[in-house]
């Protein structure tokens, strides 16, 4: 029997350009979380120079998302951040953690890809901490509490040599990152096995961390991006309980299929909630945001029922 492990909101996609009251030509690949509540989303938007900002938008429900007039988020203008921003901020994703919001995005400058780290207390003001990698680093998650003391990270650092496969690294304070070692890898001839990275903040379960991930296939007409889920050790998350051997969501709707990139689903999101779902939001052909829903069971059994080994190769 057919099974399905994202139910797709009816009413996607649930933002689009058409919906941000200043001019944009993409909205996709939104960080979201539950604040005050409401749920917040930051999303990317590609201008027409060809680089990316990041606006914001408030939901009563998850699902019907308005836009707030101005962008939340555009390239600095001063010193440091200013240097690595110049070619635009990507792909937000939020984390809760000691009373704030800390937010991890791509800067993209003539020096490469970084991470930048900014925070928030009230999505009204936002001030920018560190940028927290060196070149070459994208899809950068910290997890939502400190383990053992340290605040923890994922992220997708670039390399020749092996398959871009996703990475743990440690701090004491969220600007001084350690003790990095690789936890996950591609998988060859698998959905995954060009590149994995890092999707949605990951969140706390009986079992374990829940990670969504995107995993991505080359094909004679391009790459196809997916999302997979991976289920990390509470305590030690370098370590990881289980990966799913088959991926939760493919691009199929027309607007995941066809778009500003085609065949791209791209998470940044997962809201867990009480009644054990947890609403998983992905842009669809980095060109619009869409949502759906799974049973936070159903992706843990995939994880510790269907499993493969995170670095085999
Ligand atoms: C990745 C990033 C994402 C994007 C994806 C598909 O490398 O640029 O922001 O969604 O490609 O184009």
């Amino acid at each position: 029997m057919r099974k399905d492990y994202i139910e797709r909101y009816k009413g996607n996609p649930i933002l689009t350009k058409y919906d941000i009251p200043y001019q944009v030509e993409t909205v996709h690949n939104a960080g979201v979380v539950k604040f005050e509540n409401r749920y917040i989303m930051l999303f990317r938007s590609h201008l027409r120079t060809g680089r990316s900002i990041i606006g914001i938008a408030e939901s009563s429900d998850g699902f019907k998302f308005h836009p707030r007039d101005k962008p939340f988020l555009i390239p600095s203008s001063d010193g440091i951040f200013a240097e690595y921003e110049e070619f635009g901020v990507e792909d937000p994703r939020i984390t809760p953690l000691d009373g704030k919001f800390y937010i991890t995005y791509s800067a993209y400058s003539r020096n490469g890809v970084r991470i930048g780290l900014a925070q928030t207390t009230d999505f009204i003001h936002i001030e920018r901490v560190a940028l927290i990698t060196q070149a070459d680093y994208r899809n950068t998650v910290i997890f939502p509490e400190k383990i053992k003391n340290q605040y923890v990270r994922l992220d997708r650092p670039h390399s020749d040599i092996s398959p871009w496969s996703i990475w743990i690294s440690y701090s004491p304070d969220l600007q001084y990152w350690g003790h990095s070692r690789v936890v996950m890898k591609p998988v060859p001839y698998h959905w995954d096995e060009m590149k994995i990275g890092p999707g949605a903040v990951p969140f706390r379960t009986e079992k374990g961390w829940l990670s969504i991930y995107h995993g991505v296939f080359p094909t004679m007409d391009g790459s196809i991006y997916r999302l997979g889920v991976a289920l990390h050790d509470l305590e030690d998350p370098a370590k990881i309980l289980g990966v799913g051997d088959q991926w939760i969501l493919q691009p199929e709707d027309p607007w995941e299929i066809t778009g500003y990139v085609h065949n791209v689903v791209f998470s940044c999101a997962a809201v867990p909630e009480a009644d054990g779902s947890v609403k998983i939001y992905w842009g669809g052909a980095d060109t619009v945001m869409c949502v759906g829903i799974a049973r936070i069971d159903d992706l843990i059994t995939l994880c510790l029922k269907n499993s493969r080994d995170p670095l085999k190769i």
